[in-house]
């Protein structure tokens, strides 16, 4: 038998072996979303005379925000100072408007413009004139909707810029069939109050979606499927719900659920297979999320909303590109200690679905480990 002190060292070194190759092994799994390219940077939109403009630069908060940053760093690191900014201590830019809706769109052609119909309706009747509101204003004006598509090869930019020019030349567009209203009238709406960004190469859900985030003029900022599954009218229940929770920093994010819909016609329709894989999922997240994220019943609802000063804790840090994107943005939510609403909403299961059940459900039980062990081994950090 060897002396102890020998098993004690042979111990620690195993552990240190393990944990070596368990943090380069994540190292090398964990996903790190690629940087934007230059076009991606840039909307078209359809100008007042109907023409398709040309491409234009986005604004982005997140670039003067991490210069911003990197400046007071360096400020920091000199001798004799002791100040240390936490994200949210920064401030983002200025709203330019009250509402800001990001689509992901992964060929999308057919199911997009109903959605579109529905949303703009609701935008132009509760925050008025897209160009109303401006900087500075209390107003709760002014709304933009930033179509993301996400490397379609179908006609999804045609379809949304043709929705664009409809709505804004005619007062009396012609309405496209969205999944809850029959429309009998459609909205006219002010010009360039759509944005079409085009990802060159497809990224994923959560790809797209932070993607669109990064360049949100809005007080608030809403990210809807493109299916029009969520009835977009309950926006206004996660406006009040955020609004309701906000720290004094205005930091909250409203989660709209379909949790009260468990057990009814909408839930039930879906396959047993996938609500069976619906409820292995979150038995996983109870276990392997932080107190706040695994008390949320409906992590999954493409239909969130976050006010414009919690996105600097959120938006810079994603790393998720697919289905578990969701997952992420309430754990940085939670890291940073800002408040979430979960608020009941109506959802209608529409036919077109992309989720592929059995793949996307083991991609994301991977992804949540992956996730998880990232953050744990300090793969990912805020720094
Ligand atoms: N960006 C991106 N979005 C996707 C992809 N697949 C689906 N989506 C979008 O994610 C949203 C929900 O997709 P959907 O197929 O309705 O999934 P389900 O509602 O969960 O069955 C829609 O807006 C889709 O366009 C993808 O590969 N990339
Ligand atoms: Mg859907």
């Amino acid at each position: 038998m060897p002396p102890t002190w020998v098993l004690v060292v042979a111990a620690v070194f195993l552990l240190a072996a393990l944990g070596f190759w368990m943090y380069l092994g994540v190292h090398i799994l964990a996903p790190v979303p690629r940087p934007p390219r230059r076009s991606e940077k840039q909307y078209v939109t359809i100008l007042p005379d109907g023409k398709r403009s040309e491409p234009k630069e986005l604004p982005c908060w997140l670039d003067k925000w991490a210069a911003e940053r990197e400046l007071a760093r360096r400020k920091a690191a000199r001798p004799g100072t002791a100040e240390r900014n936490e994200p949210s201590q920064l401030k983002i830019e200025e709203p330019e408007l009250f509402m800001s809706v990001v689509v992901p769109a992964f060929n999308e052609e057919e199911r997009l413009g109903g959605m579109l119909e529905e949303a703009v309706a609701y935008l132009q009747k509760a925050y008025g004139g897209a160009h109303e509101g401006g900087q500075g204003s209390d107003q709760e004006k002014g709304w933009e909707i930033l179509v993301v598509s996400d490397g379609s090869t179908d006609a999804t930019v045609e379809r949304a810029l043709e929705f664009a020019r409809d709505h804004q030349l005619s007062q009396h567009p012609v309405p496209r069939k969205g999944p809850w209203k029959e429309v009998k009238e459609a909205t006219h709406i002010p010009h360039g109050s759509i944005r079409v960004i085009t990802l060159e190469k497809n990224r994923g859900k959560g790809g797209a979606v932070t993607h669109g985030m990064r360049h949100v003029r809005g007080k608030y900022v809403v990210f809807a499927d493109a299916d029009g599954a969520s009835r977009f009218e309950d926006l206004g229940k996660l406006v009040e719900g955020c609004k309701a929770v906000e720290d004094k920093f205005g930091r909250g994010v409203a989660i709209g659920s379909r949790a009260h819909l468990v057990g009814s016609e909408a839930v039930v329709k879906r396959s047993k297979l996938r609500n069976f894989l619906m409820h292995s999922f979150h038995l996983l997240l109870r276990i392997m999320t932080p107190r706040a994220t695994a008390a949320i019943k409906d992590t999954q609802c493409g239909f969130k909303l976050f006010s414009r000063n919690a996105l600097p804790d959120i938006i810079p840090f994603m790393h998720s590109e697919g289905w578990i994107f969701d997952v992420e943005m309430l754990m940085l939510a939670e890291a940073a200690n800002i408040a979430m609403i979960e608020v009941a909403i109506g959802w209608k299961e529409v036919m077109g679905s992309k989720l592929n059940v059995i793949r996307d459900s083991l991609g994301m039980a991977w992804g949540l480990a992956i996730l998880r062990a990232a953050w744990i081994l300090g793969v990912y950090s805020k720094e």
